[in-house]
């Protein structure tokens, strides 16, 4: 019988049989797994990064090696341990050191800043905090300053890289210890904690344990044909559940396959890497996609060896999508995914109608989807309602959020999505919008809530709302809509602001308007529709 630690909430015991009997979760915890591909595929190329070029038995060795170091310095089991390093060689040994340990890495992103990074250190209480020296021009060393001076848990601030301040990486490490000593983790135990888009003020941590996550990868490679001929480019953040598990780099692994890594995901960065490296499948927001598209336009790499494009994380225009193959030469699939869990993939042999205008069906047959309307009871077939989810890798609650969890979960267990979806007669799933409060900007997720309550700390604003407006370029933006006590404000000020505040950048209103009053819809409420359309006006007014 299994002790689950504080703040989190398994699946029932029957479902956990029967997810063990279908053998969707196995016995064995990623660290594990690390071992067991490296006795298949030992000599194969892993992984890829500007400097280094590993193979499945070097990066098994290397993962040990650093677990070694992480557990002589005091990392145990169960211990949190916040990663915001952004995509390179040592994130993958440094996750996998992790998940030998049975230490839960946090992944954060290389764009977060002070407010997240101490909201993440007071929520979960990380005991160690291993980020780059510096990346794409910023200096990470104020951000370790602010996380060690808020938070009493941090007993390693650890620097990937160049530092004279705190101990680097390469110290951690340390001859490999056998395999018992670092207590290994069980496999339906935590392995790590993703970050949520969110709807609150608060960043909401979601748990993944081993089984799920493996069986979250191992399916989706199977799903998507990778063999060990694939070559995968993690372009996107590799902190991310698209980049990191869908199939990502650890289904990617899970078929002797290797994984590049690139920094940005800038054409002018992937496209020579995809030459060089003859990458296969890749993973893209779709205002990367679209950027791709256009730079096909002047650069003419040699993208021959591209076979499968991933594109998900927000909505893909259907216009875009219909260029992919035609531009880009390779077979486009949509995902439609969340860091919870649930994975909708168009699959590879679906007629080309189906994949550009749906978001694809579940990945597991022990999926279970229902699209219920506003009284929580399903729609008739066809129509549009909120989509709820259960099943082998979805999670029944966030980590040490009760109240939040009272709310988010239906009493059977179901998560509640927040997004309004239709089901196709074929069964496909098609995303049709969004009831939570949340801005997708580019695919990074944006909490109305906690962009409102900093704007509302402001002294010079009485009152505020933020509101997402189609974007040509991201998808959607965000406008923020303020009445002030007769200041005249600048969207630069408010940004200026924002970032003092230590909110990163993309969570920042990228259009402001100041208004008089409020315009209310007939039931008194603030009349958002209306402001979108006087954002998207006054917008096309400047231009
Ligand atoms: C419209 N909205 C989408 C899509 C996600 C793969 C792909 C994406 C994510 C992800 C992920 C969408 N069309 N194709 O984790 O593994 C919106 C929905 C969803 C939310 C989840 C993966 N694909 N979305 O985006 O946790 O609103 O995961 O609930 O960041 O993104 O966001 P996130």
């Amino acid at each position: 019988d299994q002790r689950y630690p504080e703040g989190f909430i398994p699946a029932p015991e029957q479902d956990c049989s029967r997810y063990k009997q279908a053998g969707y979760w196995q016995e064995r915890n990623l660290g594990q797994w690390l071992s067991h591909w490296a006795s298949q595929y030992g000599s194969n190329t892993a992984l890829t990064d500007q400097q280094h070029r590993l193979s499945y038995q070097q990066l098994d060795h290397q993962a040990s090696r650093l677990a070694a170091g992480l557990y002589q310095a005091g990392i145990r089991q169960g211990d949190k341990v916040l990663v915001q390093l952004p995509n390179c060689a040592s994130f993958v040994i440094l996750t996998f050191a992790l998940f030998r340990i049975g230490a839960w890495p946090i992944m954060a992103m290389p764009a977060h800043r002070e407010k997240d990074i101490v909201a993440l250190c007071q929520q979960a209480e990380p005991v160690a905090y291993v980020l780059p020296d510096r990346f794409l021009g910023y200096d990470y060393h104020s951000l370790a300053d602010q996380a060690r001076a808020s938070c009493s848990s941090l007993k390693h601030i650890i620097v990937d890289g160049e530092t004279d301040t705190w101990l680097s990486l390469s110290d951690f490490d340390h001859e490999p210890l056998p395999a018992e000593t670092l207590s290994q983790p069980q496999y339906t135990d935590v392995a790590l904690l993703l970050l949520s888009g969110g709807t609150t003020g608060t960043p909401k941590l979601i748990p993944r344990t081993h089984a799920d996550y493996a069986y979250n990868a191992i399916a989706s490679a199977e799903l998507c044909g990778l063999s060990e001929q694939s070559v995968y480019l993690a372009a996107l953040p590799v902190g991310h559940n698209f980049p990191l598990a869908c199939p990502g780099i650890l289904g990617t692994l899970s078929a002797g396959g290797n994984v590049v890594m690139a920094r940005t995901p800038g054409s002018d960065e992937t496209f020579p890497l995809i030459e060089s490296e003859k990458v296969t499948v890749t993973a893209l927001v779709p205002p990367l996609a679209q950027l791709w598209l256009s730079a096909r336009e002047w650069d003419d790499s040699d993208l021959s060896s591209l076979k499968l494009l991933q594109i998900g994380g927000s909505r893909l225009d259907p216009e875009v999508a219909r260029q992919i193959t035609p531009v880009l030469g390779c077979k486009l699939q949509q995902v439609f995914g969340m860091a919870e869990g649930l994975l909708c993939y168009t699959r590879l042999d679906d007629p080309e109608e189906v994949v550009i205008n749906t978001q694809g069906r579940p990945l597991s047959s022990h999926d279970q989807v229902r699209v219920v309307n506003s009284a929580g009871h399903p729609v008739q077939a066809g129509e549009t309602g909120e989509l709820q989810t259960k099943g082998p890798y979805t999670i029944h609650g966030y980590y040490k959020a009760d109240s939040h969890n009272a709310t988010t979960f239906t009493a059977d267990g179901f998560y509640q999505s927040g997004d309004l979806v239709r089901m196709t007669p074929e069964g496909n799933i098609v995303v049709e919008g969004r009831i939570k409060e949340q801005i997708n900007r580019a695919g990074e997720k944006i909490a109305v809530a906690e962009v409102e309550q900093l704007l509302n700390e402001h002294p010079d604003i009485e009152s505020c709302v933020l509101v997402p407006v189609p974007d040509e370029r991201l998808g959607e933006r965000s406008c923020a809509f303020i009445i002030t006590s007769g200041a005249e404000f600048y969207l630069h000020h408010l940004q200026y602001y924002l970032s003092d505040k230590g909110l990163p950048r993309y969570k920042q209103p990228d259009q402001l308007e100041q208004v008089s009053h409020w315009p209310l819809t007939t039931v008194g409420k603030i009349d958002k529709q209306r402001l979108i359309r006087q954002a998207l006006q006054s917008d096309a007014q400047q231009t």
